[in-house]
């Protein structure tokens, strides 16, 4: 029998961080030994906000470094980078015509991201087109499943409606996928502010943890994390900020959030912190070393062999899309 599929993507747009991994990279590594599984680097994604072209091409580069140190093994998985496989493009423009521009201005990420903008005349097509760029990810592939963190639901959704859509106008053509979204780690929030998700694009360093900060930066970061105006460490709603820093520490060591808590209910903030801090140095530290260990000639041949891979399989539905819809091909 076929092994079903799963598409996942990230954006290079700034350092990846635990919340990506714990909410998005750490499913993979598990779902690639039993799916058919493509991971995409979606620069196309990442310009819909500005980015610096060298910048750009750096961050590519070490979003697929971290992918390989985290463990995707690219014997068992397609990694790729978005612009290299035209189809990604062709099939977001088809979709565009069967979209409404109501269902995309309603999407919270565009609602946030738009909100930066000193007016909404100024804010870019790209921001509002996203969504449907990323539908033609998911749909170009027959995707079974996408393992993602929580803020994606949305966007997938939207991708199941315009699949629907689709088949229904012109046949039956896409697969309808479905969201795979784990309980632990689909949001961990902003060191900063327990409020916000983490994010790459947050103004402040404070706000997140990145997979390659140092151990004595991590720590610092840690440290310097809000935690909530009552001592006492329990895990409530009433305590977001210390919620958050549970989850993390829950999600680190496989313990329950509440067994964490209950293990430092007599102590302080500091310990916590400085234990808390010490598990997360230790988790990322295998991550880091591969990190360092892997060439970037290594990297360049991945890539090149995960985009033909990837291309192969777009041509076949891109041709399928086309004739559908009554193009000559
Ligand atoms: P940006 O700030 O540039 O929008 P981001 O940090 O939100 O970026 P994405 O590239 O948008 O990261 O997301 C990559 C994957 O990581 C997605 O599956 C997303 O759901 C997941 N993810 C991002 N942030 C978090 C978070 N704070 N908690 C859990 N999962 C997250
Ligand atoms: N919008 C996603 C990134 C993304 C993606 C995808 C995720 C683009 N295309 C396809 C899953 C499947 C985000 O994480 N911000």
């Amino acid at each position: 029998m076929n092994k079903q599929r799963i598409f996942s993507g990230i954006q290079p747009s700034g350092n990846l961080h635990l919340g990506n991994y714990l909410g998005a990279v750490k499913n993979w590594i598990k779902l690639q030994n039993d799916y058919d599984s493509i991971f995409c680097i979606v620069d196309l994604h990442a310009i819909t906000v500005p980015q610096t072209p060298q910048e750009l091409s750096k961050k590519i580069f070490e979003v697929a470094k971290l992918y390989l140190a985290a463990g995707i093994d690219p014997g068992k998985s397609i990694i790729f980078v978005q612009s290299r496989v035209n189809e990604h493009a062709e099939l977001m423009w088809l979709l565009n015509t069967i979209t409404k521009t109501s269902d995309l201005t309603k999407m919270t990420q565009f609602k946030d991201k738009s909100a930066k903008e000193a007016n909404f005349e100024s804010v870019s097509a790209g921001l509002l087109n996203y969504p449907i760029l990323m539908a033609a990810d998911i749909l170009l592939y027959d995707t079974n499943l996408v393992p993602v963190g929580e803020d994606q639901l949305q966007h997938i959704e939207l991708t199941r409606k315009l699949g629907r859509k689709f088949n229904q106008q012109f046949g039956e053509t896409f697969v309808i996928p479905e969201e795979f979204i784990r309980k632990e780690g689909k949001r961990i929030m902003g060191l900063d502010n327990p409020l916000d998700k983490m994010s790459k694009s947050a103004s402040s360093e404070y706000n997140r943890i990145n997979l390659l900060d140092s151990p004595e930066i991590i720590t610092k970061k840690i440290m310097k994390a809000i935690t909530d105006s009552e001592q006492g460490i329990e895990y409530s709603d009433q305590k977001p900020a210390l919620k958050n820093l549970l989850n993390i520490f829950s999600s680190i060591t496989n313990l329950t959030p509440e067994k964490i808590a209950s293990t430092y209910k007599d102590n302080g903030y500091k310990e916590f912190k400085e234990d808390l801090a010490e598990a997360v140095v230790d988790y990322l530290k295998p991550i880091q070393e591969r990190y360092n260990k892997i060439s970037d000639e290594t990297v360049k041949k991945v890539l090149d062999n995960g985009a033909a891979r990837a291309r192969k399989l777009a041509q076949i539905k891109m041709k399928e899309v086309k004739k559908k819809m009554g193009m000559i091909i």
